[in-house]
């Protein structure tokens, strides 16, 4: 039963029976869901007919644009040769052989086992068996703790909500024992007076204290994203990043880094960890992994943990019937090769990264901004009652969903997280698209101070 009265069948169908993921049931209900209906290159079109610039390549995914007829035939021509068989009894197939051998090579240095999933979530799930499995082979069980952030977003099963820092998730019975959190790298929020280089050994410091109250016998592992997304795109200070990873080695736990949003070029490099020169044990893909026109989500696995499994571990009794699909590594390859034969790591560092930068950079005068920031193809703009302070809306959220509805209705998808608002555009966005986002977003921050009288 629903009471919307929409001349839009779908929408009706939809809000009948869909219960959406990460929404408001009643509201949804009453309302309808905005019903997209295709997309071509940077822009996706509702059902009215309305075209929007998306600047989140859908959810932080769509790192080669809509329509790549490329990714089309791949996934066709896989379909038609073997469209399905599993991995588990000693078979595979010959698109998972050559994304493995392609994925070992491409990520940092050491990763060089791959376990595939079909999800962010599901990979972080199988994380934190493995890393639990791993420190049973090494005769120390009790450690099982894995410390993560607030505002960590790592996916939303049980287990990896539980990882993630997110205290609404955490209150809808994903709060498991053996999971705790420390503050991440807010300068926006938490720096205050220090200098870029006091802060990064201050918030990395929040690890040394966590690891020694629980007892480094009973913690596995620390889990980061190296630029959180969901939370808000909270870029760390310089440094704070190989200090985190050398603390999880003096303590002897295994540094895992959470790639999903920014493995693939978004930031300008194939991964961040190899800007901020890192060596994790083990490493989360997922989004950008297939520019998100199949799921597929995968695990790098560093030498320690995979040489302790594939020496002592036995069988390890873990996997899902899509893990390692056939059309969705045909998929994934052919995405790798655009981004590498269009060069879009490079356009990104080079070009539109620092572009990007520059143009948002001009709307931190507005009366409703206090920071705006960005790296590479991720960028956050944070909207203050008061830039002096800076005093926070009260309650935090309502003003961003306004700022961003208006971008809705001026062509642009853009997201709110708490206030900020948040970009995340597909990497072959050019100059001209980012003039176009920048310009929508500035006039949505317009229309926003207008509705709220301040200016
Ligand atoms: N890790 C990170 C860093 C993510 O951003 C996941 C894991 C989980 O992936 P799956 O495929 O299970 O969704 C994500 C997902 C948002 C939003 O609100 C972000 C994600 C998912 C849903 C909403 O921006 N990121």
């Amino acid at each position: 039963m629903t009471s919307v009265s929409s001349p839009d069948r779908w929408q009706q169908m939809d809000a009948c029976h869909h219960l959406a993921p990460f929404t408001d049931y009643a509201n949804i209900r009453k309302t309808g869901a905005r019903v997209i209906t295709h997309a071509k290159g940077h822009h996706v079109t509702d059902s009215n007919g309305h075209e929007m610039l998306d600047a989140m390549a859908g959810l932080w995914c769509v790192n080669v644009g809509y329509g790549r007829q490329e990714l089309v035939d791949a996934a066709s021509q896989q379909m038609a040769v073997l469209p399905y068989y599993n991995n588990f009894f000693k078979t595979t197939n010959q698109p998972i052989a050559a994304l493995s051998e392609r994925l070992a090579a491409l990520t940092p240095d050491g990763l060089n086992n791959v376990f595939y999933a079909n999800s962010g979530s599901e990979a972080n799930d199988t994380i934190i068996r493995m890393v639990r499995h791993f420190w049973a082979l090494q005769g120390q069980p009790d450690k099982r703790v894995i410390i993560g952030r607030e505002y960590g977003y790592h996916g939303s099963t049980i287990l990896s909500a539980s990882m993630g820092g997110m205290t609404g998730m955490h209150q809808q019975a994903a709060a498991e024992p053996g999971f705790v959190h420390i503050k991440p790298p807010y300068g926006f929020l938490h720096q205050g007076n220090l200098s870029e280089d006091d802060f990064a050994t201050t918030a990395a410091g929040w690890l040394d204290d966590k690891i020694t109250e629980i007892g480094a016998d009973h913690v596995a592992a620390f889990i980061a994203e190296p630029i959180q997304g969901a939370g808000g795109v909270i870029i760390p200070p310089a440094g704070y990043l190989n200090k985190v990873e050398a603390i999880c080695r003096k303590h002897d736990i295994l540094f895992i880094v959470d790639e999903v949003i920014t493995g693939f070029g978004r930031t300008g490099h194939w991964f961040a960890s190899d800007y901020y020169a890192l060596q994790p044990d083990m490493m989360t893909l997922a989004k950008g992994l297939t520019s998100g026109y199949v799921p597929m989500s995968a695990v790098m696995v560093g030498d320690r943990v995979a040489q302790r499994l594939i020496a002592d571990g036995g069988e390890f009794y873990h996997g899902f019937t899509y893990s390692g699909h056939p059309v969705a590594a045909a998929v994934a390859l052919a995405n790798l090769q655009i981004i590498e034969d269009e060069k879009l790591v490079e356009k990104v560092r080079d070009d539109t990264g620092p572009y990007l930068a520059a143009a948002l950079a001009r709307l931190a005068d507005h009366p409703l901004v206090g920071e705006v920031r960005s790296f590479g193809m991720l960028a956050a703009i944070e909207l203050v009652k008061d830039k002096a302070g800076p005093v926070l809306f009260d309650p935090v959220g309502d003003v961003g969903v306004i700022c961003r509805d208006h971008a809705i209705s001026g062509g642009m998808m853009m997201r709110a997280v708490r206030d900020g608002m948040i970009l995340s555009p597909p990497l072959t966005f050019g100059r001209d698209d980012i003039d176009k986002a920048v310009g929508i977003a500035s006039m949505a921050l317009d229309q926003t101070a207008a509705d709220l009288n301040i200016r």
